[in-house]
């Protein structure tokens, strides 16, 4: 991408409404723009980070088994009247009428329309178990959005529905989506520590969030120290295998750690002093297992093994892409701006020409441009004609993993200077040897 033809509108200052450092950054980098209250534009720049993290959620999804539909974001009342919801659900929830005075309301969630998807065609317990999601946008009407995208009032979230034919099964769905969760939030460079939590109004009794401490967190946690070293499940996890994925699970459980509404003063008082960590957190993840909650309102039955109708047993697996993105960026920025996992960066590679005009210099970068493009990495090529200074500065504020300077002295020599964004170090090379560099991990 040519900056020149990009559309990132930088801020020069730094916005005064934002509490956080990351809703100052994503203003400020122009990745996103406020419409109303808690309702977001995700700019370009912003969008390519969004897409990022969904393909990770999503590829962690399909591994772990799951299968991606898309539900509509406007659901009719009638399916939360036969859950008992509609009534419950409280100001949380957008109400409207169509043309007809029809009631509808735009989706917090979607346990309903799943279940009514589930119970139009699955009748056998062959087709279980099944796990179906999908990265949609919700709506909730917060009493106190803030903190930009973090706490949004519309927002997208991933969820994901298991049916299973009895709570072992449901157990087993459950554990799947918990090793491919800790899988997920790793590769965007995030430590997230399962806790045992409330159910609110999804309901049932088996709850994790998933929780990524952090100093300007909503959540108040508490935890053994023992989380920030567990091994995260590798790539060739086999979901399949229901002993193994219980053993991440009960290793991923055992030892402390709960959100202020399900603490546990005393069982917290039994971890040694020098392994509490008493601290805030984000929660980027939900999952519940609630059993037949909704199955058994809204008649969602398979015909079991044994010939009889069984009703099925459910969970859900929530995780907020849009809150996913300044959580990252608290997790990770300095004084000079964002520092982006290359997993979740908007760009890999940034191209800095130094003096655009200068022939010379033009050559060399459209060279490198073009070489890295070819070999697939998102690369960003700083041609427009601010000065060095602004360039260098917005390169460290949007934060993208590595920077090639150009300027004309070193092209006169043949050579150019990487620097790499997290650790500020510098290197000359030879263009040839820059690309090399740059693509070798390719
Ligand atoms: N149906 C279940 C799981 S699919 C559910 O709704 N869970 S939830 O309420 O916990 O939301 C799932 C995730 O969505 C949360 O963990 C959080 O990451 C995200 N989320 C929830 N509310 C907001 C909000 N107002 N702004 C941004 N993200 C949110």
């Amino acid at each position: 991408m040519r900056l020149s033809r990009f559309f990132m509108p930088i801020l020069k200052e730094n916005p005064k409404e934002a509490e956080i450092v990351s809703h100052r950054l994503m203003l400020r980098t122009g990745m996103i723009k406020q419409n109303s209250s808690g309702i977001y534009t995700w700019l370009p720049l912003g969008k390519r980070v969004l897409d990022k993290v969904n393909a990770i959620i999503r590829e962690e999804q399909n591994r772990s088994g799951a299968v991606e539909l898309s539900m509509p974001t406007l659901q009719s009342a009638e399916l939360w009247q036969e859950s008992g919801r509609y009534d419950a659900y409280g100001k949380e929830m957008l109400r409207i009428r169509d043309r007809q005075d029809r009631p509808m309301l735009y989706g917090p969630t979607n346990e309903e329309m799943i279940t009514d998807v589930f119970r139009s065609y699955v009748k056998s317990y062959k087709d279980l178990p099944l796990n179906l999601y999908h990265i949609q946008l919700k709506f909730r009407d917060e009493i106190r959005p803030r903190f930009g995208t973090m706490r949004s009032r519309e927002f997208m979230m991933k969820d994901a529905y298991s049916f299973d034919l009895n709570r072992e099964g449901a157990e087993h769905a459950y554990n799947r989506m918990f090793a491919a969760y800790l899988r997920t939030f790793s590769r965007m460079g995030l430590r997230a520590i399962p806790m045992r939590a409330d159910t609110g109004p999804i309901g049932g009794n088996l709850s994790h969030e998933f929780i990524i401490l952090a100093e300007t967190g909503e959540s108040e946690v508490f935890c053994h120290k023992d989380f920030l070293g567990f091994d995260i499940p590798t790539e060739d996890t086999n979901f399949d295998d229901v002993a193994g994925l219980k053993a991440i699970f009960d290793k991923w459980t055992s030892r402390y750690a709960a959100t202020s509404e399900m603490h546990d003063e005393a069982a917290f008082a039994a971890v040694a002093e020098g392994d509490k960590l008493s601290a805030r957190g984000i929660e980027v993840g939900h999952i519940f297992y609630f059993g037949t909650k909704y199955s058994e309102a809204m008649g969602a039955k398979v015909q079991g093994p044994d010939g009889k109708e069984h009703t099925v047993h459910m969970g859900s697996y929530g995780i907020g892409p849009t809150r996913l993105v300044p959580a990252i960026i608290e997790a990770s920025h300095d004084e000079n701006g964002i520092i982006w996992p290359d997993s979740v960066a908007p760009f890999n590679a940034s191209v800095i020409n130094m003096k655009a005009g200068d022939a010379a210099c033009d050559a060399a970068c459209e060279t490198i441009y073009a070489a890295l493009t070819k070999a697939g990495i998102d690369t960003l090529y700083d041609d427009t004609d601010d000065r060095a200074g602004t360039k260098f500065a917005t390169a460290d504020l949007i934060g993208v993993p590595v920077q090639v300077i150009a300027g004309p002295r070193s092209i006169a020599a043949g050579e150019v200077e990487i620097k790499d964004r997290k650790t500020g170090a510098r290197e000359t090379m030879s263009i040839e040897a820059a690309i090399n560099k740059l693509t070798a991990s390719k």
